[in-house]
Protein backbone atom coordinates (compact mmCIF):
# COMPACT_ATOMS: atom_id res chain seq x y z
CA UNK A 1 0.00 0.00 0.00
CA UNK A 2 1.70 3.50 -0.74
CA UNK A 3 2.00 5.83 2.20
CA UNK A 4 -0.86 8.32 2.63
CA UNK A 5 0.67 12.15 1.85
CA UNK A 6 -1.07 15.40 2.97
CA UNK A 7 -0.07 18.05 0.22
CA UNK A 8 -1.12 21.15 1.65
CA UNK A 9 -0.67 24.51 -0.03
CA UNK A 10 2.48 26.20 -1.74
CA UNK A 11 3.08 23.09 -3.89
CA UNK A 12 3.74 23.94 -7.63
CA UNK A 13 2.27 23.17 -10.47
CA UNK A 14 2.32 19.36 -11.07
CA UNK A 15 4.20 18.47 -7.91
CA UNK A 16 0.31 16.85 -6.34
CA UNK A 17 0.27 14.58 -9.46
CA UNK A 18 3.85 13.81 -9.47
CA UNK A 19 3.60 12.36 -5.49
CA UNK A 20 0.39 10.39 -6.42
CA UNK A 21 2.25 8.43 -8.34
CA UNK A 22 4.05 7.45 -4.90
CA UNK A 23 1.76 8.12 -2.33
CA UNK A 24 -1.80 8.12 -1.92
CA UNK A 25 -2.48 12.09 -1.66
CA UNK A 26 -5.01 13.51 0.43
CA UNK A 27 -5.65 17.56 -0.20
CA UNK A 28 -8.39 19.28 2.92
CA UNK A 29 -10.59 20.09 0.96
CA UNK A 30 -11.30 23.67 1.44
CA UNK A 31 -8.61 23.74 3.43
CA UNK A 32 -10.67 21.85 6.19
CA UNK A 33 -6.96 20.47 7.99
CA UNK A 34 -9.56 19.61 11.29
CA UNK A 35 -11.57 17.78 9.23
CA UNK A 36 -9.06 15.61 7.31
CA UNK A 37 -6.84 15.03 10.99
CA UNK A 38 -10.09 13.68 11.86
CA UNK A 39 -10.82 10.98 8.66
CA UNK A 40 -7.49 10.08 7.96
CA UNK A 41 -4.97 11.81 10.66
CA UNK A 42 -4.08 8.06 11.95
CA UNK A 43 -2.82 7.28 8.37
CA UNK A 44 -0.69 10.17 7.66
CA UNK A 45 3.54 9.18 6.97
CA UNK A 46 4.44 12.40 5.47
CA UNK A 47 3.39 16.39 4.92
CA UNK A 48 4.31 17.88 1.44
CA UNK A 49 3.63 21.58 1.76
CA UNK A 50 5.11 25.34 0.93
CA UNK A 51 8.19 26.65 3.34
CA UNK A 52 5.97 29.84 3.86
CA UNK A 53 2.38 27.74 4.64
CA UNK A 54 1.77 27.63 8.46
CA UNK A 55 2.13 23.93 9.75
CA UNK A 56 0.07 24.33 13.14
CA UNK A 57 1.48 22.37 15.89
CA UNK A 58 -2.15 21.24 16.79
CA UNK A 59 -2.04 19.70 13.39
CA UNK A 60 1.35 17.61 14.16
CA UNK A 61 -0.04 16.82 17.44
CA UNK A 62 -2.99 14.69 15.39
CA UNK A 63 -1.00 12.94 12.95
CA UNK A 64 0.90 10.47 15.02
CA UNK A 65 2.26 7.91 12.03
CA UNK A 66 3.91 11.25 10.33
CA UNK A 67 7.78 10.51 9.90
CA UNK A 68 8.46 13.93 7.07
CA UNK A 69 7.32 17.65 6.08
CA UNK A 70 8.67 17.61 2.80
CA UNK A 71 8.82 21.75 1.63
CA UNK A 72 9.06 22.99 -1.61
CA UNK A 73 11.35 26.03 -1.52
CA UNK A 74 14.70 26.66 0.27
CA UNK A 75 12.79 29.12 2.47
CA UNK A 76 11.09 27.11 5.40
CA UNK A 77 10.60 30.06 7.96
CA UNK A 78 6.77 28.83 8.53
CA UNK A 79 7.67 25.72 9.81
CA UNK A 80 9.50 24.61 12.96
CA UNK A 81 11.59 22.40 12.08
CA UNK A 82 13.66 22.28 15.68
CA UNK A 83 10.25 21.25 17.10
CA UNK A 84 9.58 18.58 14.13
CA UNK A 85 13.18 17.57 15.07
CA UNK A 86 12.67 16.62 18.34
CA UNK A 87 9.74 15.01 17.96
CA UNK A 88 11.43 12.71 15.27
CA UNK A 89 9.99 14.44 12.44
CA UNK A 90 12.16 15.29 9.72
CA UNK A 91 12.21 18.30 7.22
CA UNK A 92 13.21 18.64 4.05
CA UNK A 93 13.89 21.22 1.41
CA UNK A 94 15.16 22.28 -2.04
CA UNK A 95 18.19 24.45 -1.85
CA UNK A 96 20.74 24.76 -4.72
CA UNK A 97 18.77 23.91 -7.36
CA UNK A 98 17.15 27.56 -7.36
CA UNK A 99 20.53 29.30 -6.92
CA UNK A 100 20.55 30.45 -10.61
CA UNK A 101 17.17 32.03 -11.07
CA UNK A 102 16.54 33.80 -7.68
CA UNK A 103 20.09 35.20 -8.60
CA UNK A 104 19.25 35.98 -12.01
CA UNK A 105 15.55 37.59 -11.16
CA UNK A 106 18.45 39.46 -8.34
CA UNK A 107 20.20 40.72 -11.70
CA UNK A 108 17.17 41.99 -13.53
CA UNK A 109 15.83 43.99 -10.54
CA UNK A 110 19.07 45.43 -10.49
CA UNK A 111 19.48 46.84 -13.85
CA UNK A 112 15.73 47.32 -13.89
CA UNK A 113 16.04 49.95 -11.57
CA UNK A 114 19.10 51.38 -11.83
CA UNK A 115 18.37 51.71 -15.60
CA UNK A 116 14.78 52.73 -14.95
CA UNK A 117 13.98 50.21 -17.39
CA UNK A 118 10.16 49.81 -16.44
CA UNK A 119 9.56 53.76 -16.34
CA UNK A 120 11.47 53.80 -19.55
CA UNK A 121 9.31 51.76 -21.23
CA UNK A 122 5.96 53.69 -19.61
CA UNK A 123 8.00 56.58 -20.91
CA UNK A 124 7.72 55.21 -24.58
CA UNK A 125 4.27 53.81 -24.37
CA UNK A 126 2.83 57.06 -23.06
CA UNK A 127 4.09 58.91 -26.27
CA UNK A 128 6.62 61.29 -23.37
CA UNK A 129 9.26 60.54 -25.67
CA UNK A 130 7.62 61.72 -28.89
CA UNK A 131 6.55 64.63 -26.58
CA UNK A 132 9.34 65.62 -24.28
CA UNK A 133 12.46 64.15 -25.94
CA UNK A 134 15.34 61.69 -24.65
CA UNK A 135 14.47 60.21 -21.27
CA UNK A 136 16.77 61.23 -17.96
CA UNK A 137 20.49 59.32 -17.77
CA UNK A 138 20.71 57.01 -15.30
CA UNK A 139 23.93 55.73 -13.88
CA UNK A 140 25.72 52.35 -14.78
CA UNK A 141 26.95 50.28 -11.96
CA UNK A 142 30.69 50.09 -13.08
CA UNK A 143 32.96 51.20 -10.30
CA UNK A 144 29.64 50.97 -7.75
CA UNK A 145 29.56 49.11 -4.26
CA UNK A 146 26.85 46.32 -4.05
CA UNK A 147 26.42 44.95 -0.76
CA UNK A 148 25.20 41.41 -0.49
CA UNK A 149 22.99 40.97 2.71
CA UNK A 150 23.20 36.94 3.33
CA UNK A 151 25.84 35.45 1.58
CA UNK A 152 24.66 31.90 1.17
CA UNK A 153 24.09 29.88 -1.92
CA UNK A 154 21.94 32.28 -3.66
CA UNK A 155 24.06 35.45 -2.61
CA UNK A 156 26.89 33.75 -3.46
CA UNK A 157 25.54 32.69 -7.17
CA UNK A 158 24.50 36.70 -7.39
CA UNK A 159 27.65 37.46 -6.66
CA UNK A 160 29.33 35.81 -9.03
CA UNK A 161 26.71 37.25 -11.76
CA UNK A 162 28.25 40.72 -10.70
CA UNK A 163 32.12 40.06 -11.73
CA UNK A 164 30.63 40.41 -14.82
CA UNK A 165 29.61 44.60 -14.50
CA UNK A 166 33.15 45.70 -12.69
CA UNK A 167 31.41 46.58 -9.72
CA UNK A 168 32.89 45.68 -6.13
CA UNK A 169 30.88 43.03 -4.12
CA UNK A 170 31.09 43.58 -0.23
CA UNK A 171 28.59 41.34 2.17
CA UNK A 172 26.92 40.69 5.36
CA UNK A 173 26.43 37.59 7.59
CA UNK A 174 26.49 36.70 10.73
CA UNK A 175 29.64 35.08 9.97
CA UNK A 176 32.48 35.64 7.35
CA UNK A 177 32.76 32.93 4.81
CA UNK A 178 36.46 31.50 5.08
CA UNK A 179 35.85 30.40 1.06
CA UNK A 180 35.37 33.95 -0.26
CA UNK A 181 37.71 36.95 -0.77
CA UNK A 182 34.94 39.09 -0.45
CA UNK A 183 34.75 42.10 2.06
CA UNK A 184 33.02 41.46 4.92
CA UNK A 185 31.15 43.64 7.16
CA UNK A 186 30.06 42.34 10.51
CA UNK A 187 27.73 45.81 10.54
CA UNK A 188 24.61 45.93 8.17
CA UNK A 189 24.00 49.66 9.18
CA UNK A 190 27.81 50.14 8.30
CA UNK A 191 27.93 48.35 4.84
CA UNK A 192 25.05 50.07 3.75
CA UNK A 193 26.53 53.00 4.38
CA UNK A 194 29.53 52.25 1.94
CA UNK A 195 27.10 50.86 -0.57
CA UNK A 196 25.30 52.30 -3.84
CA UNK A 197 23.19 48.71 -3.70
CA UNK A 198 21.86 46.68 -1.17
CA UNK A 199 20.81 43.28 -2.01
CA UNK A 200 19.01 41.53 0.37
CA UNK A 201 18.37 37.56 0.21
CA UNK A 202 18.38 36.56 3.75
CA UNK A 203 16.18 33.62 5.33
CA UNK A 204 12.69 34.58 7.22
CA UNK A 205 11.31 33.90 10.59
CA UNK A 206 11.80 36.11 13.78
CA UNK A 207 15.70 36.07 13.71
CA UNK A 208 16.16 38.35 10.57
CA UNK A 209 12.83 40.16 10.85
CA UNK A 210 12.93 43.77 10.53
CA UNK A 211 16.25 43.58 10.23
CA UNK A 212 16.73 45.93 7.73
CA UNK A 213 15.20 49.09 9.45
CA UNK A 214 14.95 53.02 9.46
CA UNK A 215 19.36 53.19 10.19
CA UNK A 216 19.94 50.55 7.43
CA UNK A 217 18.00 52.47 4.86
CA UNK A 218 18.92 55.90 6.05
CA UNK A 219 22.72 55.10 5.63
CA UNK A 220 21.99 53.46 1.99
CA UNK A 221 20.84 57.11 1.01
CA UNK A 222 18.96 59.25 -1.32
CA UNK A 223 21.15 57.67 -4.03
CA UNK A 224 20.89 54.06 -2.84
CA UNK A 225 18.90 51.06 -4.55
CA UNK A 226 17.47 48.30 -2.10
CA UNK A 227 16.95 44.90 -3.63
CA UNK A 228 15.21 42.28 -2.18
CA UNK A 229 14.94 38.67 -3.27
CA UNK A 230 14.84 36.64 0.02
CA UNK A 231 12.27 37.36 2.29
CA UNK A 232 9.83 40.58 2.49
CA UNK A 233 9.98 40.04 6.27
CA UNK A 234 13.34 41.25 6.62
CA UNK A 235 12.84 44.96 6.28
CA UNK A 236 10.35 47.00 7.86
CA UNK A 237 8.03 47.68 5.33
CA UNK A 238 6.44 50.39 6.45
CA UNK A 239 9.70 52.44 6.98
CA UNK A 240 10.70 51.15 3.34
CA UNK A 241 7.69 53.06 2.31
CA UNK A 242 8.82 56.00 4.75
CA UNK A 243 11.58 56.33 3.04
CA UNK A 244 11.04 55.99 -0.85
CA UNK A 245 8.31 58.41 -0.15
CA UNK A 246 10.35 61.44 1.44
CA UNK A 247 13.49 60.49 -0.43
CA UNK A 248 15.80 59.57 2.03
CA UNK A 249 16.32 56.01 -0.14
CA UNK A 250 16.74 56.73 -3.85
CA UNK A 251 14.41 53.63 -5.52
CA UNK A 252 13.75 49.71 -4.57
CA UNK A 253 13.24 46.16 -6.78
CA UNK A 254 11.41 43.93 -4.94
CA UNK A 255 10.29 40.36 -4.94
CA UNK A 256 8.93 39.87 -1.66
CA UNK A 257 6.89 41.48 0.47
CA UNK A 258 6.12 41.15 4.79
CA UNK A 259 2.09 40.14 4.01
CA UNK A 260 2.09 38.57 0.29
CA UNK A 261 0.19 38.49 -2.04
CA UNK A 262 -0.64 42.31 -0.73
CA UNK A 263 1.92 44.89 -1.49
CA UNK A 264 1.57 48.18 0.17
CA UNK A 265 -0.66 50.68 -1.82
CA UNK A 266 1.70 53.29 -2.27
CA UNK A 267 4.47 51.73 -3.80
CA UNK A 268 2.37 50.77 -6.09
CA UNK A 269 2.20 54.49 -6.94
CA UNK A 270 6.15 54.93 -7.02
CA UNK A 271 8.33 55.69 -9.77
CA UNK A 272 11.44 54.78 -8.33
CA UNK A 273 10.21 51.28 -7.79
CA UNK A 274 9.98 47.84 -9.34
CA UNK A 275 7.57 45.53 -8.10
CA UNK A 276 7.35 41.57 -8.74
CA UNK A 277 4.93 39.41 -7.71
CA UNK A 278 7.42 36.80 -6.00
CA UNK A 279 8.69 34.99 -9.08
CA UNK A 280 12.36 34.71 -7.80
CA UNK A 281 12.28 31.00 -9.06
CA UNK A 282 9.68 30.74 -10.69
CA UNK A 283 10.57 29.19 -14.36
CA UNK A 284 9.60 26.26 -15.42
CA UNK A 285 12.85 24.78 -15.42
CA UNK A 286 13.74 25.50 -11.89
CA UNK A 287 9.96 25.19 -10.43
CA UNK A 288 10.34 21.33 -11.82
CA UNK A 289 13.56 20.68 -10.78
CA UNK A 290 12.26 22.05 -6.90
CA UNK A 291 9.23 19.40 -7.39
CA UNK A 292 11.93 16.76 -8.76
CA UNK A 293 13.88 17.45 -5.20
CA UNK A 294 10.29 17.06 -2.72
CA UNK A 295 9.15 13.91 -4.16
CA UNK A 296 13.31 12.84 -4.47
CA UNK A 297 13.41 13.72 -0.64
CA UNK A 298 10.31 11.69 0.26
CA UNK A 299 11.46 8.04 -1.98
CA UNK A 300 14.60 8.54 -0.46
CA UNK A 301 13.45 8.80 3.27
CA UNK A 302 11.27 5.69 2.29
CA UNK A 303 13.93 3.25 0.61
CA UNK A 304 16.52 3.67 3.40
CA UNK A 305 16.03 6.40 6.10
CA UNK A 306 18.19 9.19 4.52
CA UNK A 307 16.37 12.55 3.18
CA UNK A 308 18.56 14.34 0.45
CA UNK A 309 18.23 17.79 1.60
CA UNK A 310 17.17 18.19 5.09
CA UNK A 311 16.94 21.55 6.09
CA UNK A 312 20.05 22.19 9.08
CA UNK A 313 17.69 21.46 12.32
CA UNK A 314 17.58 17.92 10.71
CA UNK A 315 20.91 17.21 9.27
CA UNK A 316 21.63 15.36 12.52
CA UNK A 317 18.69 12.48 11.94
CA UNK A 318 19.97 11.17 9.40
CA UNK A 319 20.21 7.35 10.23
P1 LIG B 1 21.38 30.08 2.72
O1 LIG B 1 22.37 29.40 1.84
O2 LIG B 1 21.02 29.45 4.02
O3 LIG B 1 21.92 31.57 2.97
C1 LIG B 1 21.39 32.42 3.94
C2 LIG B 1 22.44 33.43 4.29
O4 LIG B 1 21.88 34.36 5.23
C3 LIG B 1 23.67 32.86 4.95
O5 LIG B 1 24.78 33.48 4.37
C4 LIG B 1 23.56 33.22 6.42
O6 LIG B 1 24.87 33.37 6.93
C5 LIG B 1 22.78 34.54 6.32
N1 LIG B 1 21.98 34.82 7.51
C6 LIG B 1 21.05 34.03 8.09
N2 LIG B 1 20.52 34.64 9.16
C7 LIG B 1 21.13 35.84 9.26
C8 LIG B 1 21.01 36.93 10.16
N3 LIG B 1 20.17 36.90 11.21
N4 LIG B 1 21.79 38.02 9.96
C9 LIG B 1 22.66 38.06 8.92
N5 LIG B 1 22.81 37.06 8.04
C10 LIG B 1 22.06 35.97 8.21
O7 LIG B 1 20.01 30.31 1.95
P2 LIG B 1 19.76 30.51 0.38
O8 LIG B 1 19.54 29.19 -0.24
O9 LIG B 1 20.80 31.40 -0.17
O10 LIG B 1 18.33 31.26 0.45
C11 LIG B 1 18.20 32.46 1.14
C12 LIG B 1 16.74 32.85 1.26
O11 LIG B 1 16.26 33.34 0.02
C13 LIG B 1 15.77 31.71 1.59
O12 LIG B 1 15.77 31.42 2.96
C14 LIG B 1 14.45 32.25 1.11
O13 LIG B 1 13.80 32.94 2.16
C15 LIG B 1 14.84 33.24 0.01
N6 LIG B 1 14.41 32.79 -1.32
C16 LIG B 1 13.61 33.60 -2.06
C17 LIG B 1 13.23 33.18 -3.32
C18 LIG B 1 12.36 34.03 -4.19
O14 LIG B 1 11.62 33.49 -4.99
N7 LIG B 1 12.43 35.34 -4.08
C19 LIG B 1 13.62 31.95 -3.82
C20 LIG B 1 14.45 31.17 -3.02
C21 LIG B 1 14.84 31.59 -1.77
P3 LIG B 1 25.19 33.21 8.51
O15 LIG B 1 24.55 31.93 8.94
O16 LIG B 1 26.68 33.25 8.59
O17 LIG B 1 24.57 34.41 9.15
C1 LIG C 1 9.21 29.90 -4.12
C2 LIG C 1 10.98 30.63 -2.41
O1 LIG C 1 8.52 30.99 -4.61
O2 LIG C 1 12.36 28.72 -2.31
C3 LIG C 1 11.88 29.68 -1.72
O3 LIG C 1 12.14 29.92 -0.51
O4 LIG C 1 10.60 31.62 -1.90
C4 LIG C 1 10.60 30.35 -3.83
O5 LIG C 1 11.43 29.48 -4.46
C5 LIG C 1 8.38 29.23 -3.09
O6 LIG C 1 9.02 28.44 -2.22
C6 LIG C 1 7.31 28.39 -3.78
O7 LIG C 1 6.15 29.07 -3.83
Amino acid sequence: MKPAILALRGLGAGVPEGLAEHFTVHRPPGGDLDGLARHIGQEVRAIATGGSTELPGALIDRLPALEIVACYGVGYEAIDAAALARRGIVVTHTPGVLDDEVANTAIALLLAVTRRIVAHDRYVREGRWLREGNAPLTHGLAGRTIAIAGLGRIGLAIAGKLAVFGCRVVYHSRRPRADVALAYYADLTAMARDADVLIAVLPGGDGTRNLIGRAVLDALGPQGTFINVGRGTVVDEAQLVAALAEGRLGAAGLDVFADEPHVPAELIGMDNVVLLPHVGSATVETREAMGRLLIDNLLSWYKDRKALTPVPECRHMQE
